[in-house]
């Protein structure tokens, strides 16, 4: 970093303890130098400075009272990052780690992901403190309520569309979605993700999970190798990790772990992913209960230990900064030989470096995951249309555009002499756009 180090000081002494914000402008600006030395005009209109600041930062007191009457307050959060190519869009997330720092730095690679997508949406993303395990459905009612009661005056289908991310599917997107519904009278696709009898689209459920795969494919394609009879691990068992591990299996590859955030289950048989998605998905159990059904499986009591398992490849599909350089260092020594980003930031910065310089094949989430948000502005399209679109549809329409980030990218990377280097790619490309439609559109 040597023409943005001046930048990256700057937001580094503004947001010093924003640490997961920090960590992904450095991993973006790292990409960018080569960009901004050849683009002078960028760095007279601040393009830098301007896009690592949120356009607008929303904190907001969610008070609720639970099922014994006793009232609890929670923080909610919705940053407006950047709307240069289309409405703010991206998830919500509800878990007990849920801090500026860390809706900040969703907010900014939602940004840059979303631009990848070739799709007319910008970036945003929010969520509270709020931790939805062990609630009861009315208290999950209430507390959404309570967080839409604020957040309803800050969105809209043409300013700012929220969707999923961690602690917050269908049942969520239900409650919040009526409440907005109630406050504005009106009827409009303000969110995405919703349930496919009001508005939902099909195949946005699997969309990240099978994106993933799509983009994971032509990728392993383009370096002869495939998903045919290779071992896969996945981390995590949600949204993204159960619909991931179903498309890597329909391709051939073989599950054979997965996690949650007490532990990891290993089964060599295969997991049974039927069972794992009755009993994560419809039952919210913990992952452990597999044994139950499946005695011969083996159970580790701490998610980092499935990345000491021996794999083909591995997909985290958890949560940030789950494989540190340790975990790399064990991939690489297993013979693992791609790693693919389901979740948003899932690798630190180290590990990034070690696995590329060991020649794994790295696909990095704002691209390799893209294909969830890429699905949710398909939904907007059918909600505005009034229509909706088939399920093979969807999902063919899905399949094309991640072929088509994974192109772009990896052109991309080429272009400025990194071939390979998708992480690089995905930097610059996403970028590029965004720069040229806050440059159009002058100093605001
Ligand atoms: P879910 O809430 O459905 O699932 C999250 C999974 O990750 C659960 O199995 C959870 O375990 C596990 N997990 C969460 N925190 C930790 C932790 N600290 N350590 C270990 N495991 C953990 O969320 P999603 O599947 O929707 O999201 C997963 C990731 O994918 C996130 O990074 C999200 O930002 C990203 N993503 C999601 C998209 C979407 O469309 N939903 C789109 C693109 C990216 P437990 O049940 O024990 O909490
Ligand atoms: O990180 C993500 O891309 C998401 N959580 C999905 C966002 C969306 O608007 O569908």
């Amino acid at each position: 970093m040597n023409i943005l180090s001046g930048v990256y000081e700057k937001v580094v002494s503004k947001d010093s303890h924003e640490l997961e914000f920090l960590q992904a402008v450095k991993e973006v600006f790292g990409s960018l130098e080569v960009v901004a030395s050849n683009n002078p005009q960028y760095l007279k209109a601040s393009i830098f400075e301007r896009i690592v600041e949120p356009e607008r930062q929303i904190i907001f007191r969610v008070p609720w009272v639970d099922d014994n009457g006793n009232v609890h307050i929670n923080r909610g959060f919705r940053v407006q990052f950047n709307s240069a190519i289309g409405p703010y869009k991206g998830g919500l997330r509800f878990h007990p780690s849920v801090n500026l720092g860390i809706i900040k730095f969703l907010g900014f690679e939602q940004t840059f992901k979303n631009a990848l997508t070739g799709l007319p949406i910008g970036g945003g993303k929010g969520g509270s403190d709020f931790d939805p395990k062990g609630k009861s459905d009315n208290e999950i009612m209430r507390f959404c309520q309570s967080f839409m009661t604020e957040l309803y005056r800050h969105i809209g289908e043409d300013t700012d569309v929220p969707a999923g991310d961690i602690g917050v599917s269908a049942r969520e997107i239900g409650y919040m979605y009526g409440m907005y519904k109630k406050l504005k009278n009106n009827f409009t696709g303000v969110f995405t993700g919703k349930g496919l009898v009001y508005g939902g689209s099909l195949a946005r459920k699997e969309a990240t999970g099978y994106g993933l795969c799509y983009f994971m494919d032509e990728y392993l394609l383009d370096n002869n190798k495939s998903f045919e009879n290779a071992l896969v691990i996945v981390s995590g068992s949600g949204n993204v990790a159960i619909h991931a591990a179903l498309k890597a299996s329909e391709l051939g590859g073989k599950v054979i772990a997965m996690s949650d955030s007490s532990g990891v289950i290993l089964d060599t048989n295969g997991i049974n992913l039927p069972l794992l998605k009755q009993l994560k998905e419809v039952e919210r159990k913990r992952i452990k209960e597999y044994l139950k059904y499946q005695p011969d499986a083996t159970y580790f009591d701490e998610p980092k230990a499935i990345w000491n398992i021996k794999c083909d490849i591995a997909l985290p599909c958890a949560t940030q900064n789950e494989i540190d350089l340790e975990s790399a260092t064990n991939l690489v020594n297993n013979g693992c030989y791609a790693v693919g980003e389901g979740a948003n930031m899932p690798t630190t910065l180290e590990a990034i470096r070690y696995l590329q310089n060991h020649n794994i094949m790295f696909a990095p989430a704002k691209a390799a995951n893209a294909g969830g948000v890429a699905t949710s502005a398909l939904e907007m399209t059918q909600n505005s249309q009034r229509m909706s679109w088939s399920f093979a549809e969807v999902d063919k329409m899905l399949k094309n555009i991640m072929k088509n980030i994974y192109l772009n990218v990896s052109n991309t990377a080429k272009l400025y002499g990194k071939e390979g280097d998708l992480l690089v790619g995905a930097n610059i490309a996403g970028f590029l756009k965004v720069a040229e439609a806050m440059y159009a559109q002058g100093i605001i």
